[in-house]
């Protein structure tokens, strides 16, 4: 998008452009503009098919987490994401069918953390999304669309993966056969977390789904966090989801696409901090099965991510965006070695948890 088209969209939003006058000169007319700033982003409706169902997602559970941090003296226009509304009232601008932009309120004095992570902001990352999912405990799971039909039911991805392999669109299956065996291999316990919320020990929750540490806000300065963004994916689904996500990448010590493999291993002082974090937050409202597959839900958030990146290059690297050939291939190596260091050191993260309980 240019910057002239991006003005053009700016207009459309119902922003809080002010002008005062300003100042004592005798001679000149003097006024202030000021204009907070704002968050402009395109959603993408390749992947996010209904855009209107997504944002009233987005609004209703904003209302309801800027309510609770409200009753418990926080600021809500810091602790969670403002909808702009256009000028009609609408949740978002539709341009055309492809081109739909949104906007929000920026927040100021704040940054990501786009690596890893110290164990400090990991602990931080901990509390920011366990406080997330803790604040939205009582929210009406029923009135949320599913963005995404399926998005973390890792035996659907397995078979998505099969269904890759037997198409073999993009002529690459020969040469990765070695990571499809290790990934079909290891499906005897994708169905773990499903299986659970199908008997009723795994509760549906609301969760993030997407718990990147890069979709966290922390401030600038104390290195607190602040805001949990990126609520594209919000919709009912386990805390395992979000608690493995958040440290299949901030457990890591590479790059998700790090090509060199010796790099690659899970950092168990970050699980440890993670852990700490969010279990300050979330504790209470955990059941025990929950508890018990803490570590699991790593290896299993780590291993479904790994057979992902695995099915999209087989299918010619038609989902997730790549900057080089073999990203994709590369990511998928790496996620799935990052399973093997984390399988080994589950037991340990097992006994962490048990001794602080
Ligand atoms: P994506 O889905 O592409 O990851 P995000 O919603 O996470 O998009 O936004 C991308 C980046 O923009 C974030 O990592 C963050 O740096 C910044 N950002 C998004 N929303 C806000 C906001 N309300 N205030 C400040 N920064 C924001
Ligand atoms: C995508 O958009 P981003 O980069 O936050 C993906 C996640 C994956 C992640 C892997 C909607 O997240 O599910 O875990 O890439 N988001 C979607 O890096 O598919
Ligand atoms: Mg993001």
């Amino acid at each position: 998008m240019d910057k002239r088209t991006a003005n053009d969209i700016w207009h459309q939003f119902a922003t809080d452009a002010d002008c005062v006058s300003y100042g004592n000169g005798h001679i000149n007319d003097t006024y202030l503009m000021t204009v907070n700033p704002y968050i402009l982003q395109r959603i993408n409706t390749d992947i996010f098919q209904n855009p209107d169902e997504l944002m009233e997602n987005i609004e209703n559970v904003t209302a309801f987490l800027r309510r609770r941090i409200l009753a418990e003296g926080g600021d809500p226009d810091r602790g969670t994401l403002t909808v702009i509304p256009t000028k009609t009232g609408e949740r978002c601008f539709k341009l055309d069918e492809k081109n739909v932009f949104r906007m929000y309120k920026f927040i100021t004095g704040t940054k990501t953390i786009e690596d890893s992570g110290t164990p400090e902001a990991l602990y931080e990352a901990g509390v920011g999304f366990g406080h997330f999912q803790r604040l939205l405990d009582a929210f009406p799971i029923e009135t949320l669309h599913e963005t995404i039909p399926d998005f973390h039911h890792t035996p659907k991805r397995v078979e998505a993966l099969k269904k890759a392999v037997r198409e073999d669109r993009a002529g690459r299956a020969d040469s990765v056969r070695e990571e499809i065996r290790f990934a079909l291999e290891n499906a005897c316990w994708a169905d773990t977390v499903v299986k659970g919320i199908g008997e009723g020990k795994i509760p549906l929750r609301v969760t993030h789904n997407d718990t990147k540490i890069n979709n966290i806000l922390f401030d600038a300065v104390s290195g607190k966090a602040v805001c949990v963004i990126d609520l594209d994916t919000v919709m009912p689904g386990s805390a395992l989801y979000d608690f493995g996500d958040a440290l299949r990448l901030g457990g890591s010590a590479a790059a998700e696409d790090e090509a060199d493999l010796s790099r690659v291993s899970f950092r168990v002082e970050a699980f440890e901090a993670f852990a700490k974090g969010y279990l300050e937050e979330m504790r209470d409202c955990l059941r025990e099965r929950e508890l018990e597959l803490l570590p699991f839900s790593v290896k299993l958030m780590t291993y479904e991510c790994g057979i992902r990146f695995l099915t999209d290059y087989l299918n010619g690297d038609t989902y997730f965006k790549i900057s080089r050939k073999q990203q994709n291939l590369d990511r998928a190596r790496n996620q799935l070695q990052l399973v093997r260091d984390i399988a080994a050191k589950e037991q340990r993260m097992e006994e962490m948890l048990k001794t602080r309980q």
